[in-house]
């Protein structure tokens, strides 16, 4: 199945490198609408509960820490096949392992810090999308 929506996070480390609008470039190449977007800084809550799967993994205090310590920037894109797409265009988890010319591989430094976020499946993006935006924020 297709679907034509997925969530992304520009995740503390790549606004502090400075890589925001690069990253944002390359979204917007790959032929991504921008639906929703803005700039929030997550409390401790937000993030237990954004990444609540997470919640019996072992990083799972670091990730929290880390997706806490500044602001992200959040956004809702649009394309066909979109959480797909996206995940091919930000690479594998651990940025070791992402393909060459992938977000991940250019901007991310660890699994940890791994720059990006990316929904993986149609019901997540849709969820995570909601966590974020109200409707009226969606365009
Ligand atoms: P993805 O972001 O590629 O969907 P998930 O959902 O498995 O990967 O992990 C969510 C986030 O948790 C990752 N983006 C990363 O920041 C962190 N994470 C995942 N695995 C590890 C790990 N082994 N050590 C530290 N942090 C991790």
């Amino acid at each position: 199945m297709t679907t034509n929506r997925t969530f992304t996070m520009l995740k503390p480390d790549s606004l502090e490198k400075g890589n925001t609008g690069a990253i944002l470039e390359k979204i917007n190449a790959s032929g991504f609408r921008i639906v929703a977007m803005k700039m929030t800084h997550m409390t401790k809550r937000d993030a237990e509960a954004f990444y609540a799967v997470h919640s019996e993994r072992p990083f799972f205090g670091e990730l929290v820490e880390y997706m806490t310590r500044g602001p992200v920037v959040a956004a809702i894109l649009e394309k066909d096949n979109a959480v797909e797409d996206f995940r091919v265009l930000i690479g594998a988890t651990n940025p070791a392992d992402a393909a060459e010319g992938t977000i991940r591989k250019l901007y991310a430094a660890s699994i940890g810090e791994n720059a990006v976020h990316g929904s993986d499946s149609d019901e997540n993006a849709a969820i995570e999308g909601a966590f974020h935006f109200s409707g009226r924020e969606m365009f």
